[in-house]
């Protein structure tokens, strides 16, 4: 359907500028040396982790709505999501331990307190299963384009980051997000336009949130 079309041009737009954002970012901690280095890779431990934490509930949020408004396989998909989580946390809290960064002593950054609070928003029940995944979505696919990009040919990451870039850059990660699309598609499809519109909204508010989760890596506020 057209709105559908409208989503997809969006995602276009809006990743060039999370992906923008990113590449320059990643090339300031070259330039930069060690110390941006650490900042960067304390940020990601530190502030994603809570976001991850935030995220776990999130998905449980859309994990409800699937439950009570949608059949089929789409709950496998996403207890899949949540489940993986669960390593994901493991991963983080080994990933702090080698940057020396103590979790329990970090405090959200204003950007993250709000991209957390727009999570937190969803376990409305007014809020539709369609609006749901399609945000779980597109959180996850720009999470995920922007690490395969620092990973692609040419794009000079460094290789103490370079795990976690491959982590979230992989074959593995690809195929869940595209099977989260398969979903979203699917529930667009079917939906009312004031449903297609929230969608959108809430497209937009994601990679405006992603920019500014990845701004604040290098500004610290
Ligand atoms: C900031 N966006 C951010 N962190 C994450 N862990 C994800 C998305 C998805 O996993």
């Amino acid at each position: 359907t057209a709105d559908y079309v409208m989503i997809g041009f969006a995602l276009s737009l809006c990743r060039e500028k999370v992906l923008h954002c990113l590449s320059l970012l990643l090339s300031s901690i070259l330039m930069d040396g060690p110390n941006k280095l650490t900042t960067f890779a304390c940020h990601i431990q530190g502030q994603d982790y809570m976001f991850v934490k935030e995220f776990a509930a999130f998905l449980a949020s859309v994990l409800l709505k699937c439950c009570r408004q949608s059949e089929g396989s789409d709950m496998e998909i996403i207890l899949g999501g949540l489940a993986s989580l669960s390593d994901e946390l493991s991963w983080f809290k080994k990933e702090a331990d080698k940057w020396s960064v103590d979790l329990a002593e970090v405090s959200p950054l204003k950007s993250n307190t709000a991209y957390c609070r727009f999570l937190q928003s969803f376990s409305e029940p007014e809020i539709s299963y369609t609006v749901a995944i399609t945000t779980f979505w597109i959180i996850e696919t720009v999470y995920r384009d922007s690490f395969a990009f620092c990973i692609e040919e040419g794009n000079k990451t460094p290789p103490e980051l370079l795990g976690t870039c491959q982590r979230w850059g992989s074959p593995e990660f690809k195929q869940y997000c595209q099977s989260l699309q398969i979903i979203a598609d699917r529930c667009l499809a079917e939906a009312p336009a004031d449903v297609v519109r929230s969608a959108e909204e809430a497209f937009l508010r994601v990679l405006e949130l992603e920019i500014g989760f990845w701004e604040m890596s290098s500004s610290q506020t």
